[in-house]
């Protein structure tokens, strides 16, 4: 019998820590990159776990030949650490051998060892498994490990706590139209697109919950902002005074996603080339008369009174951009007849409810608002729109047996990173994007 004690028996060095060790010889292990050949010496550079790492092959002082490596082998080197300033680590590594650990066994068909990758979007996708290899491809979802990181950090720093709520349901929470339907050992489920109604119960529990897992929307139509599964980072939070006390939240979560970014993730910045937006304050406008505005400043005339088309969305970013500086804007009083049943009306005006949606660059990237708390007007406003509240039993538990006035939101992790990226696809954003004609790979 053996002991497993939880110690790993670490053979080579981080590359993290090999600044500590120049002037030293070592051992690191990596995926050669690529090799760029000079006469008598090449440059090779290895591809590990963040970072990529300049290493020289010299015939003076390498023990094997350059023959024997290719690109994409696993290896071990054994190498010099020698200083380095035009390096980017402020080192390089001179090759003295090589362990080959595994050789591909052909060469990726697409080129992914250049600054971008040359293909289409398809093929992009297709070939994820190695397209994402690429220096700057790989960048995106450590800048979006970046983002969640931050989210998390921020959110705990506030006292939520972490959920992890059922994606097989037994009803809605947004809507009939985009629900994947299932056959659950014989009885109708689906796929949940959203958390809506379990963040909203465990208000009742916790008081703060998040939550940043996928959801599913069966949308039926091929865009550049729609994914028919996303992640969803999501909020919820009780004894808010107004709706207004969620935009707070979300613009001081954001901040400080921003100042992770800005401190810690500065080569990923560098390499897709991101400027972060500067969160000071965020302009929030009224539905109504944001469509106003836009349709006298650009001319345009109002088709639909319950919700922006696109590129009003576009337009509205780039005239609060101009006016104020910010990226950002906050759409607030959306028309209740568009809002899901669980949004709050407004006392002003029955017909708007407490609600938001925050724009990024011209995108929506979240909604949120506060809820109905109380039983009986969430039960009348299930009725009113026709729905059956046999439906919503368990959800309408938590009203019945009381719950303080409360909201959240939803931020789409793909179309915030998207944004931040100035990506034109929100598809870029997300690992193995799942659309009307994709589940592979
Ligand atoms: P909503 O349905 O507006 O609200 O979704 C919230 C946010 O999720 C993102 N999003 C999507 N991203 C990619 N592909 C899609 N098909 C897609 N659909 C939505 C958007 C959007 O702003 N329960 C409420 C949130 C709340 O009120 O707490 C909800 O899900 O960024």
């Amino acid at each position: 019998m053996k002991n497993i004690v939880g110690i790993l028996e670490n053979k080579t060095v981080e590359v993290e820590d090999l600044i500590n060790h120049i002037g030293e010889k070592i051992k690191v292990h990596g995926s050669i990159y690529k090799i760029r050949k000079m006469s008598g010496f090449a440059f090779i550079l290895l591809r590990t776990k963040r970072k990529l790492v300049q290493c020289i092959f010299s015939k003076e002082y390498s023990m094997f030949e350059l023959e024997d490596l290719s690109e994409e082998s696993c290896v071990v080197v054994t190498a010099q650490v020698i200083p380095e300033q035009r390096s980017k680590t402020g080192f390089e590594l001179q090759l003295l051998d090589i362990e080959v650990l595994s050789k591909p066994d052909q060469q990726i068909p697409i080129v992914i060892n250049n600054k971008r990758v040359d293909t289409s979007l398809e093929n992009l996708l297709n070939f994820r498994p190695v397209t994402l290899r690429n220096e700057r491809e790989r960048a995106i979802f450590l800048l979006q490990e970046g983002i969640t990181l931050g989210i998390r950090e921020f959110l705990k720093q506030e006292n939520f706590t972490e959920i992890h709520s059922p994606k097989i349901v037994h009803a809605g929470a947004e809507g009939g139209a985009n629900i994947f339907r299932l056959d659950y050992f014989g009885k109708e489920a689906y796929l949940a697109q959203s958390p809506q109604f379990y963040k909203q119960m465990m208000v009742g529990v916790y008081e703060r919950v998040f939550e940043i897992a996928p959801v599913f929307r069966a949308e039926k139509h091929d865009t550049s902002r729609h994914l028919n599964e996303y992640t969803s980072v999501d909020f919820e939070m009780g004894y808010i005074k107004s709706f207004e006390d969620i935009m707070e939240m979300e613009t001081r979560m954001l901040r400080h996603v921003m100042e992770v970014l800005e401190s810690c993730y500065k080569e990923e910045r560098r390499i897709s080339n991101v400027k972060l937006p500067y969160i000071e304050e965020i302009p929030a406008i009224k539905f109504i008369e944001a469509k106003d505005v836009i349709s006298k400043k650009y001319n345009r005339p109002i088709v639909d009174y319950d919700d922006f088309e696109p590129e009003e969305e576009k337009l509205l970013s780039s005239l609060i951009k101009e006016e104020t500086g910010s990226d950002f804007v906050f759409v607030t009083h959306y028309p209740s007849r568009k809002r899901p049943f669980y949004a709050m009306d407004s006392k002003e005006n029955a017909e708007e409810t407490d609600s938001f949606d925050l724009l990024f660059k011209g995108l929506e990237i979240t909604t949120g608002g506060q809820r109905i708390h109380s039983y009986d007007k969430q039960l009348n406003k299930i009725k009113n729109r026709g729905m059956n509240p046999d439906l919503f039993e368990s959800y309408l538990m938590m009203h019945r047996y009381g719950m303080p006035p409360h909201g959240g939101l939803g931020l789409g992790l793909e179309r915030f990173t998207s944004r931040l990226l100035d990506q034109d696809n929100v598809r870029l954003s997300s690992l193995f994007p799942r659309d009307l004609n994709r589940v592979t790979p």
